[in-house]
């Protein structure tokens, strides 16, 4: 049997990377094939999910920055400030995690998906074509964000004009400049080449870019026992191998830009430019057990927990 996968990257970054594993280890251990669909060979992220929904497509890898426009809990991870950005502790956290791994599978589950992995691409970085080294620099500059309510209300809190838009539109709409500003992890703005259409890298260490892996339910559910089996395991090496393959990846890819535009301007903001920022996360947590009620509070909850038992 064929199966399909389609996910929101190219072929050779990370969710590529993820989805060529986890073939591999299908493909070795089982009579199965994997057809893999990078980003724009079937549409945009949101092309995708409801394919993959429908029964269309097998398997589907969408960010929670889109799903959370589908699973309003899902905008958790985009309270600012709630991940840590040290890879470590997060690559344990996603593994161990109560709400990644017991919680969220639940919600997924009621919009027909079966959720196997979320994992870590890196703490994002702000692109800008000013300077950022405070909210106060985001005022009047147009940023593009993900399409979720949440992340709308957080860069609202920093200053800037959210402007939520699909990927697709990003690097045009910088170069034309009805955006001035986007987010997103280092490796990215070096293979999409997002540092040619802005010229200022800023890292206020707000977020890091969580992804997550799902079957459509139905075909999940019908599969034989060792079938699923196989299928969850080939989800767990992915899982590892993407963490240990993207150790460095910022640190080099950086400097690929650096050495591509080696007029840009990458700042690390200090804890005292950073304080608006942080300042601006209670109101977002605000918002978001505003938009989710108990059920957003319950996985808020278990995932700052989850956070603590992976720091230790
Ligand atoms: O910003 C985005 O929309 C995209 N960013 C990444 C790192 N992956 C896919 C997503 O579509």
């Amino acid at each position: 049997e064929t199966w399909k996968y389609a996910f929101e990257e190219a072929m050779e970054e990370v969710q590529g990377k993820y989805a060529q594993k986890f073939k591999e280890v299908i493909e070795a251990n089982s009579d199965h094939e994997i057809q893999l669909f990078p980003f724009g060979t079937l549409g945009e992220s949101a092309d995708i999910m409801e394919q993959a929904q429908a029964g269309i497509l097998q398997f589907v890898d969408q960010s929670p920055g889109f799903t959370g426009s589908l699973i309003p809990e899902a905008q958790v991870f985009f309270v600012p400030y709630l991940l840590p950005t040290d890879q470590e502790q997060l690559a344990r956290f996603y593994k161990n995690s109560k709400a990644v791994n017991e919680m969220f599978p639940e919600l997924y589950a009621e919009q027909g998906l079966e959720l196997l992995t979320m994992f870590p691409e890196g703490e994002v970085a702000m692109t800008t074509k000013e300077p950022v080294e405070s909210c106060a620099d985001l005022e009047g500059v147009k940023f593009r964000v993900m399409t979720n309510p949440l992340l709308v209300e957080s860069y609202k809190a920093f200053g800037a004009t959210p402007t939520p838009l699909p990927w697709g539109e990003v690097y045009g709409s910088l170069q034309t400049n009805i955006i001035q500003g986007q987010e997103n992890p280092t490796f990215f703005l070096y293979s999409t080449k997002l540092y040619e259409v802005t010229d200022y890298i800023t890292y206020a260490g707000h977020n890091n870019f969580t992804t997550a892996v799902m079957a459509n339910k139905d075909f999940f559910d019908g599969l034989s026992e060792e079938d699923q089996q196989l299928v969850e395991r080939a989800a767990d090496e992915a899982y590892d191998y993407i963490v240990e393959y993207q150790k460095g990846l910022a640190d080099s890819e950086l400097k690929k830009i650096q050495e591509a535009k080696p007029e840009i301007t990458v700042t690390t903001l200090s804890e005292e430019q950073r304080k608006c920022f942080k300042d601006a996360a209670a109101d977002v947590e605000a918002k978001f057990i505003e938009m989710t009620g108990d059920s957003g509070k319950e996985i808020l909850d278990q995932l700052k927990a989850d956070l603590q038992a992976a720091a230790e």
